[in-house]
């Protein structure tokens, strides 16, 4: 229990929990755009005093450094395992770790060059990575059940299935999964866009807590198109991996599991079916972090790792001046064009590639990135402090990329429907998909190597669905146009509440079993997942 761990719940955001305990049906989508939350989730407060805004110097991830770069790939080693790190200042916070830190070490790729990733697990779960964005064979794209077992875990898939804690335990036996025991290699042709990837825990029914404690790093792929840009650089281009975590008074990480061992029993307590927010801003692992900046351009690789909170950020100034936020890519690389940005919408697993200028601010003050959603802390997300003059040979060209596909609705070979809603699960609450529960052996969409798709989505509250293995475009939300900021390829798309969206993709890349879910990490663990089978 959260409370007995010195949390307490501080208020339910959006409708979420209140979904679960009256919808059996999801709530119907004008009820939904009537009220129009702003979240969907509830917010767990720390226990420990947490530091004031824009002191902790921004870490960068460290990048890791391959074991052996012949025949023609890259091989690294990473092991997953327990550590301690000081995330706020004078508070020691257990973590499930990449390689003993958060975010774990950052991978740099070149596109077309394989990686290949042994990770060994010694944790005391099962674990699954997943490379969220990776254009990667079945076998290496983390299918949920393709467990890497620890030391000592029994053999046999015992352990419950889905279930949000109101129902019976529940066996989901899963004959196609791939189970392996302590390291298992993972191999990423990176035959794909340059672009932001990220690596995080993907375990059936368990990815939400495993991810909030720590399992989660960078994995940046470029090329030479890119590099010839004249894009910001170097220590002018900055990965922003931006999560919200609740501390409990131990300095542990505050999660409302049902099953705090994460051995047995999925789901959270009743308050946070709808997401689990947190009230302290992490980026890079660093609280409400600042960075000393040159009066220059500079490259945001933003990702929001976190579970269920959505962010609308805006850069504002010492004197009340709101940067643009210049978009140059989206979570599959870069746009054709760029595009312009005040607020900057970011649901979870979604990445921006954006280009901020501090040229005009005055030297030594602030340029503060705020999150229009949040409320007290939760406002403010990190600084630059403007330091000194300096040299800029930085561009922006007009046109970035022209290589995006050229889908058109007369491509598609078939249009399917997936409404994304609340709904029962075992006798409990759970996130449904189509009106059904994930299910491993379940056929949900069978479709060939190279057909084109229009795909209508629809959600109830806020859910950002996610396809693993091809990027798709945004064709219309609610009938019309698309968001600014879902110009170029996209892996994820944020629904909001009661809205409607057609995306666009081809199912191009390897044949074999893969999946769409929602990246409400909490929603994917109460089954709002579905199988994607490539034939
Ligand atoms: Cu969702």
């Amino acid at each position: 229990m959260p409370e007995g761990r010195g949390v307490t719940r501080r208020r339910m955001l959006g409708v979420g929990g209140a979904l679960g305990l009256t919808a059996a049906s999801g709530l119907s989508a004008s009820a939904a755009l009537a009220r129009r939350p702003p979240i969907t989730g509830a917010e767990l407060r720390s226990a420990v005093t947490l530091p004031p805004p824009f002191q902790t110097p921004l870490p960068i991830p460290a990048v890791l450094k391959p074991v052996s770069t012949s025949g023609g790939g890259d091989h690294y080693r990473i092991t997953q395992r327990e550590a301690r790190a000081e995330l706020l200042p004078g508070v020691t916070t257990p973590l499930w770790t990449y390689e003993g830190s958060f975010p774990g070490p950052t991978i740099e790729s070149r596109r077309g060059r394989p990686v290949t990733v042994t990770h060994r697990n010694e944790l005391p779960v099962p674990t699954v990575v997943h490379l969220h964005g990776g254009r990667t064979p079945a076998a290496s794209d983390g299918y949920p059940t393709d467990l890497v077992l620890p030391a000592g875990w029994p053999d046999a898939p015992s352990r419950p299935g889905h279930g949000s804690g109101h129902g019976a335990p529940h066996v989901m036996h899963d004959p196609r999964a791939v189970v392996t025991r302590l390291t298992r290699d993972y191999t990423f042709p990176l035959d794909q866009r340059a672009t932001l990837l990220w690596y995080h825990d993907h375990r059936m029914d368990f990815t939400a807590p495993a991810i909030w404690r720590g399992l989660a790093g960078l994995h940046i792929v470029r090329d030479d198109a890119e590099d010839a840009l004249g894009l910001p650089a170097g220590p002018r281009e900055l990965p922003l991996m931006i999560a919200d975590r609740a501390f409990a008074a131990d300095g542990s990480l505050a999660y409302p599991s049902l099953d705090p061992t994460l051995r047995e029993r999925p789901g959270v307590h009743e308050p946070y079916l709808g997401g689990v927010l947190g009230d302290v801003i992490l980026v890079n692992g660093a609280p409400w972090p600042v960075h000393e900046a040159d009066a220059a351009r500079y490259r945001l690789r933003i990702l929001n790792a976190s579970n269920a909170r959505h962010y609308e950020l805006e850069a504002v100034t010492d004197d009340g001046r709101r940067l643009d936020l210049v978009q140059i890519g989206a979570d599959q690389g870069l746009l054709a064009t760029p595009v312009t940005h005040r607020l900057l919408p970011v649901a979870p697993a979604e990445r921006y590639d954006v280009i901020i200028d501090f040229s005009d601010v005055p030297i030594g003050s602030r340029v503060r990135l705020l999150n229009r959603l949040g409320s007290g802390r939760t406002r403010e997300v990190m600084a630059f402090r403007v330091a000194r003059r300096a040299a800029d040979d930085s561009t922006i060209p007009r046109t970035l990329a022209t290589d995006l596909p050229t889908w058109r609705r007369t491509d598609a070979v078939r249009v399917r429907d997936f409404s994304f809603r609340a709904g029962r699960l075992h006798g409990g609450h759970g996130w449904l998909i189509g009106g059904l529960p994930f299910d491993p052996a379940r056929s949900d969409v069978t479709t060939r190597l190279g057909d084109v798709e229009v795909w209508r989505l629809i959600a109830d509250v806020h859910h950002p669905i996610h396809l693993h293995l091809v990027g798709f475009q945004v064709l219309s939300r609610s009938g019309r146009p698309p968001l600014p900021h879902d110009a170029g390829l996209k892996d994820t798309i944020s629904l909001r509440p009661g809205e409607a969206a057609e995306i666009i993709t081809r199912f191009d890349g390897y044949r074999g079993r893969y999946l769409f879910h929602c990246h409400n990490a909490e929603h994917e663990d109460m089954a709002m997942m579905a199988n994607l089978e490539i034939i």
